[in-house]
């Protein structure tokens, strides 16, 4: 590996994904030259237009942000991102599939979702791509994102009390611990900063919302952009869990699994009847008609969720007996159970960017 280059960042301020793979990053004490995504560069290199795209110093393009975490820990395996111990392992895995396959919800209601937050994140879009056309189309295009995930008028305030009762809980939570999993960041702090910072915290409305009702939360925020890794202390001993994070899990669990569950469930439903050969894997595969908090919420289903679930489950299902019980007694009450005990009847893996169908 060549250490005289450094890695380049293709991401931006705004995006979900780069907030969530930029402190991962900086944890790392790596050299990093963080440009605006180049769409082209992005296009050529992973076949795709998602970012955040990482290019390392020997030159291999990575995407995904999942898929990013694995292999900055592999060349980079300290300081750890990842706990070695299955309680906190999961926990974290959780916190992450919540942040991937749900609180895009919320991120969207807040930026999109009401005059004031769609107008001030136009004006942004507008600025950032310095063009009143394409800045105003891709905004159009994202108020349409928004609707297909889920965050549509009816459910804003089934939305706002989720987001209600997450800020709480963590607020509760960071005022007791540095980060999720006790003295020192993790991957489950990382993917968290991905609707919190890159959305939450940029975006008018819900910025005003953390700083009048969530101050510890924004504190945290401080700590994950500057996490000084030398300085942290340690994940809490014996893979333990504070019961204020168990808190945070059943905030996000509670209200997220259910909607998860009954995705995995389209999806299997999907590659039951569909003849795919071997082709990749489309990101949408049908919809999910589910409720939050009594609302009937209605978002797409995709087979991303499917892949992610399954290396949770994996690595749950890989545990001694006496491991597994831990972890039961961990989650119990945080509506995560359902989702480590559901079995799906078809795997998905990863080749290059992209997902397929393992063969039965
Ligand atoms: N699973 C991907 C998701 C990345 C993603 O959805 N990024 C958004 C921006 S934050 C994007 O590029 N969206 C473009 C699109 O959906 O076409 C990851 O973890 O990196």
């Amino acid at each position: 590996m060549t250490a005289d280059q450094p890695y380049v960042f293709h991401a931006f301020e705004v995006s979900y994904f780069s907030a969530k793979v930029r402190p991962a990053l900086r944890y790392k004490r790596l050299w990093v030259d963080e440009v605006r995504a180049d769409y082209g560069l992005i296009r050529e290199r992973t076949g795709l237009t998602f970012i955040p795209m990482l290019i390392t110093p020997d030159d291999e393009a990575w995407q995904d942000s999942t898929d990013i975490y694995d292999r900055l820990e592999a060349r980079h395996p300290e300081p750890p991102l990842f706990p070695a111990t299955p309680v906190q392992r999961i926990a974290a895995h959780l916190v992450e599939l919540y942040v991937d396959e749900f609180a895009l919800i919320p991120a969207m209601h807040y930026r999109w979702g009401s005059e004031l937050g769609e107008a001030s994140a136009r004006s942004r879009f507008i600025a950032m791509v310095g063009s009143e056309e394409f800045g105003t189309a891709a905004a159009a295009r994202m108020a349409q994102a928004r609707l297909r995930l889920g965050a549509t008028d009816e459910n804003a305030s089934a939305i706002e009390a989720h987001t209600r009762d997450l800020l709480d809980a963590l607020s509760t939570h960071f005022g007791a611990h540095a980060y999720l999993l006790g003295e020192r960041m993790s991957f489950a702090d990382c993917a968290l900063m991905g609707p919190v910072d890159g959305h939450f915290f940029t975006d008018l409305v819900s910025r005003r919302l953390l700083l009048e009702t969530a101050r510890p939360v924004v504190g945290w925020i401080e700590r994950c952009n500057h996490p000084n890794a030398p300085a942290q202390g340690q994940w809490l001993a014996d893979d333990g869990l504070a019961p204020t994070f168990r808190e945070v899990l059943g905030a996000m669990g509670r209200d997220a699994a259910p909607t998860i569950v009954t995705g995995l469930e389209v999806f299997d439903r999907w590659a039951d009847t569909a003849n795919h050969g071997d082709e990749a894997l489309p990101r949408a595969v049908g919809s999910i008609e589910s409720t939050l908090r009594g609302q009937p919420l209605v978002r797409f289903a995709g087979s991303y969720a499917p892949w992610l679930v399954q290396r949770v489950q994996d690595e749950y299902r890989a545990l001694e007996p006496s491991m597994r019980a831990r972890v039961d007694q961990a989650m119990a009450g945080t509506g995560w159970e359902a989702l480590l005990a559901h079995e799906p009847r078809h795997r998905v893996t990863r080749r290059g960017f992209d997902l397929f169908l393992a063969p039965a």
